[in-house]
């Protein structure tokens, strides 16, 4: 593959192109893992905003996703729309699976969505979602928004990729909240009561107003103006409360902007992702056949007897450590 042409196709906003670099992206095969690597290091920077967006299954987040993908379109942005969904391997891929509730926002030329692939492990899904963010960026999408249903941690990996995180919820019976984790609540910038319209419109307002209430609660938070974590209440499907919405979202991110905290949450997400990305390095270390047959004997020798310390440490301080190093020398002579 011409990674150069690649990347000039990409930057000029060929969707083909982008559509083939996150497939590059999103294989592990260490050829196209090397040139996956030299495509993200050749591409210029163009942050677009990130938006993630969570919720559980059913409460509209397609339909949310259309609404809102059109209403940005309509104002001239440029919409990708990916997933986070480690749940897809089983399901067969249940988000934007269903791209009937977004026929026209997949229509539209100003936007490109990408389902979440099929082979998903939450560590390779978050560094693919990752890469397919700066992919987009660099074809000049200029807001990104990610989804995810919020299997196992995955509502933590896109609060740790994306500036601004939405929790999209429905009417709820009585005062009781819905079950949403807390912490859920906790990491949500601003909280959606979608179907906010025909007979739900009462209890979408009554549970706004509990959510409202659950949310002065919450420990302030000095990055943020006084009045967020902000609710509204939407309809996905009428196209209510899609304006205002979005007016929090650019009145959160310019506060942020100004005050500093905006570059400096994406300094710390970088550092963030770079920690995790040595750990899985040095933890695929163990996956490796050697290193497996070498665990194995060892584990051997310690039910027989041997002090369990004494094998780990003749594990590290011996071949591991040595071959760590030397796939590192691998890697930085691959990359000269
Ligand atoms: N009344 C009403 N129904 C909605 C709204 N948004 C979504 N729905 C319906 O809720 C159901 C689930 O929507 P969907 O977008 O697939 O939810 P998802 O599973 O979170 O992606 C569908 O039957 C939608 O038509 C809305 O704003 N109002
Ligand atoms: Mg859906």
């Amino acid at each position: 593959m011409d990674i150069a042409q690649l990347s000039h196709d990409l930057t000029q906003g060929d969707r083909r192109a982008l559509a083939r670099a996150i497939t590059l992206v999103e294989s592990a095969r260490p050829d196209h893992r090397a040139q996956a690597l030299e495509l993200l290091t050749a591409l210029p920077p163009r942050p677009a905003l990130r938006i993630g967006l969570t919720g559980t299954p059913g409460v509209g987040k397609s339909s949310f996703i259309e609404a809102f993908g059109l209403m940005l379109t309509g104002l001239g942005h440029k919409v990708a729309v990916l997933a986070v969904d480690p749940s897809s391997a089983r399901t067969g891929g249940s988000i934007l699976g269903d791209k009937t509730r977004m026929e026209r926002l997949s229509r539209e030329p100003r936007a490109f969505i990408r389902p979440s692939p099929a082979r998903a492990e939450l560590g390779g899904v978050a560094r693919r979602t990752r890469e397919a963010v700066t992919l987009c960026e660099a074809a000049g999408f200029d807001v990104v928004l990610i989804e995810t249903v919020g299997v196992g941690q995955s509502e933590t990996v896109v609060a740790a990729l994306c500036d601004v995180f939405l929790l999209l919820l429905a009417p709820a019976g009585g005062d009781e909240l819905q079950g949403v984790k807390r912490g859920i609540m906790e990491m949500a910038d601003l909280l959606l009561v979608n179907k906010a319209d025909g007979d739900l419109l009462p209890q979408a307002q009554r549970t706004l107003a509990d959510y409202a209430g659950a949310l002065r609660l919450m420990r302030p938070r000095p990055q943020d103006p006084e009045d967020f974590p902000a609710a509204l209440t939407v309809s996905a499907t009428e196209g209510r409360g899609l304006t205002e919405a979005w007016e929090a979202i650019g009145r959160l991110t310019h506060w942020r902007k100004e005050q500093g905290h905006f570059d400096r949450t994406r300094a710390d997400q970088a550092r963030h992702w770079f920690a995790q990305e040595v750990r899985e390095g040095l933890l695929s270390v163990l996956l490796r056949p050697d290193v497996a047959e070498r665990m194995a004997a060892l584990a051997d020798q310690v039910a027989r007897g041997r002090p369990p310390e004494a094998a780990a440490a003749d594990l590290l301080n011996g071949g591991l450590l040595a071959k760590l190093s030397r796939s590192a020398l691998d890697l930085a002579s691959d990359s000269a």
